[in-house]
């Protein structure tokens, strides 16, 4: 462990988790603060105790931004009381998120963990979670406070408030089904994951939620849960603003819209590229050659062209990047199916439409609606389907 236990911080700060870690500690603990001067101490003593009594070996690693009430000053004490103690203070930087990964970059534990500073989370759940992850008949990767079990709850939370955060939840299981269905509390900010589930992931979050960065983008198989009730602040005051809301909703639209990037890029508009002439050629052959309908040889050549960019897809384009489970695989290749089947239909509505309304004989709109539509095929196909994150 270092052995100045404060450190400053200038500029923007790190994001990237190693993989080595220190055998003599097993767990990092990460506690953000933005103006908690009046509840760190008893957290962070409660916090050592709790782990002390459990005979867990930890470093508490408190994150401030520069709170204006002075929360590093009072860390700074308190690091000569408590040994395992550290103090992170951000000078240029705000976010609660970004506050947790530069916390877990500096850590040395193998296990790396959040809670609030400001008390609402209880000290006691977290030998909990920490006993889950150490039992080695326990195959879990993560294990997450959750107020939605039976035996937690929120119950200082008035009505609107519970509807806000279920409407957020219930928006995130539908955005992302394969990522926030895996926990009953998505929201939750109090959990701890195995060192090796998050190292040297591109974690890129936005605003509060961390849990939801891990779960989507860790290598996360396996979950376990313990319940909690949320408690009440003791002093200083939430800092939950409207715009968390917004950041909320930016992140999973984010993590649902990934772009390709370089390799696997070039792949796929390679892929696109020999999709299109293939449709072309099947097209021109039946309908022109061997005299087909219209819409029939439309219709064949276009299908014949999805099922080639799906086996390409997967077989080539994203072969490094295997679906983690078979049921993933047929949903990204049902998503490629989907989103050029509409496309396909809709092509030949427009076909049909523009031959019977306009004097440009077929081939000619053929063509040109096959050339100015793949784009938006192939980008959708795309973004719905191979994204780095789970679905
Ligand atoms: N380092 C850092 N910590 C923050 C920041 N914003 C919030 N925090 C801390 O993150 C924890 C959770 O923030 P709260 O405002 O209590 O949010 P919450 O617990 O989700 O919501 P409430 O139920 O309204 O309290 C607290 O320990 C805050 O001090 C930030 O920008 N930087
Ligand atoms: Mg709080």
């Amino acid at each position: 462990m270092a052995t100045n236990p404060v450190t400053s911080i200038v500029g923007k700060s790190p994001q990237h988790i190693a993989a080595e870690h220190d055998p003599a500690i097993t767990l990092s603990l990460v506690i953000p603060t933005y103006n908690e001067a009046g509840n760190i101490a008893t957290l962070v003593r409660s916090l050592h105790q709790q782990l002390s009594d459990a005979q867990i070996s930890h470093e508490l690693i408190v994150v401030d931004d520069n709170s204006p009430d002075g929360t590093s000053d009072v860390v700074t004490q308190l690091t000569t009381e408590i040994p395992t103690l550290r103090l992170i203070h951000r000078n240029d930087e705000n976010g609660l998120a970004t506050a947790v990964i530069c916390g877990w970059h500096h850590a040395h534990g193998a296990l790396l963990g959040v809670i609030d500073g400001d008390g609402q989370h209880p000290p006691d759940t977290l030998p909990k979670l920490v006993a889950s992850l150490s039992d080695p008949t326990n195959p879990a990767d993560i294990a997450v406070a959750s107020r939605h079990l039976p035996g937690g709850g929120v119950p200082t939370w008035s009505a609107s408030r519970r509807l806000l955060s279920q409407g957020a939840q219930t928006l995130g299981s539908l955005l992302l089904p394969g990522t926030v269905g895996q926990v009953t509390d998505p929201m939750s900010g109090y959990f701890v994951v195995k060192r090796q589930a998050i190292a040297g992931c591109d974690l890129q979050p936005v605003g509060y939620k961390i849990l939801l960065e891990v779960l989507a983008r860790g290598d996360i198989h396996q979950v376990v849960e313990t319940p909690y009730y949320f408690l009440e602040r003791e002093t200083g005051s939430s800092k939950v603003k409207a715009t968390h809301y917004l950041d909320y909703l930016r992140h999973l639209l984010r993590l649902r819209v990934q772009p390709l990037r370089s390799q696997a890029l070039g792949r796929y508009l390679m892929v696109s590229l020999m999709a299109l002439l293939l449709d072309g050629a099947i097209f021109f052959w039946l309908f022109d050659t061997l005299g087909w309908n219209l819409t029939r040889s439309a219709l064949i050549a276009g299908e014949a062209g999805i099922l080639f960019t799906i086996a390409l897809l997967d077989l080539w384009t994203f072969a490094g990047r295997p679906a983690r489970t078979s049921l993933d695989r047929y949903r990204r290749l049902i998503g490629v199916q989907l989103a050029h089947g509409i496309l396909l239909i809709g092509r030949l509505a427009l076909i049909n439409f523009l031959i019977t309304w306009t004097n440009l004989g077929p081939l000619t709109v053929f063509f040109s609606l096959l050339i100015g539509t793949a784009p938006l095929g192939h980008l959708l196909g795309s973004r719905l389907s191979w994204r780095p994150t789970r679905n």
